[in-house]
């Protein structure tokens, strides 16, 4: 099968080669796709290179599937054109994801809504996908109220000028900024740009695509987003208020079964997921589980994953594999 991924020279582009990769996919030819300045340049996938080349080009050599993390305006411009060629395109910005006609997935939770008619699939965003594992199987069970999250994310999740800003302020040395303030030895409460309701974009992002993956516009969430300097992962406090009670050891034993999640909850080893673990992995972690003695049916706990990895392309090929498995690619 002949895959595009769009934004092939990024972080998330990068992490979705080394996923095809690891995964298996039946890749038969790698067209990668990067910007004009990046055109020419080889990108290496199982031992072979392969040269850059323009979306355009990518269009005219009919790939089964395109792969997109760009960022938003290259999926508004490129995705229609790719999907008007019949080439599917599954795109991680945040372009085409609350788009009514638009599906927005994570398969362990909605990927048998997908159809073959479905021909721009948006991935969500990387913090609303580790919750939403976590938060579906428990829904289902206990039906939530509402969800007051906070998030500890990674400088990955911004991409390389990030990590780089991070590596020069560790060393000393003076960069580019890719946030407003240091990051080192700080914590910044800003993910994405404000918007008129005093909240970022990324927290109405958790809001909003919380509800449309889970298929329930009654679910509330309220969400604070915060900037860490760590590498690893994105971690969230969350506190969940159900409508039902519940009882701690099934929901324990719910999140054990849960497919894509591990919990590490373990107080008397100081056992919890923490970014350093979770680097890598493709599942989902979470740990502190406990009631919240405050309030009735209220659970309180911590989740971890790789934000590049479930949080973008481990998702993103896990969608791919759907559609392939389906054959409709
Ligand atoms: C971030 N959620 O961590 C974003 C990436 N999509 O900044």
């Amino acid at each position: 099968m002949k895959v595009a991924v769009v934004g092939a020279t990024g972080l998330v582009g990068s992490k979705m080669l080394q996923v095809l990769t690891e995964r298996n996919f039946p890749v038969t030819e790698l067209i990668p796709v990067a910007s004009e300045k990046s055109v020419g340049k080889e990108v290496t996938f199982k031992g072979k290179a392969y040269k850059v080349v323009t979306a355009e080009t990518a269009i005219s050599m009919r790939p089964n599937v395109a792969l997109f993390s760009a960022g938003g305006s290259i999926s508004l411009e490129w995705a229609p054109k790719f999907a008007a060629a019949g080439i599917t395109v599954i795109d991680n910005s945040s372009a085409w994801r609350m788009d009514p006609s638009k599906k927005l997935v994570v398969p362990e939770i909605n990927g048998k809504t997908l159809t073959p008619e479905d021909k721009i699939i948006a991935n969500p965003n990387c913090s609303t996908i580790q919750m939403v594992l976590v938060l579906d199987p428990l829904h289902a069970l206990y039906g939530i109220n509402r969800v007051v999250v906070s998030t500890y994310q990674s400088v990955t999740g911004t991409g390389v000028k990030a990590v780089n800003q991070l590596m020069n302020e560790r060393k000393g040395v003076t960069g580019e900024m890719a946030y407003a303030y240091p990051i080192d030895l700080n914590v910044i409460p800003q993910i994405d740009v404000f918007l008129d309701n005093g909240y970022t974009k990324e927290e109405m992002k958790m809001v909003n695509e919380t509800k449309k993956i889970m298929g329930d516009e009654r679910i509330r969430v309220t969400a604070t987003t915060v900037r860490i300097p760590v590498m690893g992962g994105h971690s969230e406090s969350v506190n969940i208020e159900f409508e039902k009670d519940f009882d701690l050891a099934a929901v324990r034993s719910v999140l054990e079964k849960a497919p894509g999640v591990i919990v590490v909850d373990d107080p008397s080893r100081q056992q919890y997921p923490m970014p350093k673990d979770a680097h890598e992995r493709d599942e989902v972690f979470v740990g502190r589980i406990r009631r919240d003695e405050t309030q009735p049916n209220t659970l309180n706990m911590w989740i971890v994953a790789d934000n590049l990895r479930k949080g973008a392309a481990t998702n993103a090929v896990q969608i791919a594999e759907y559609l392939n498995q389906k054959q409709w690619l």
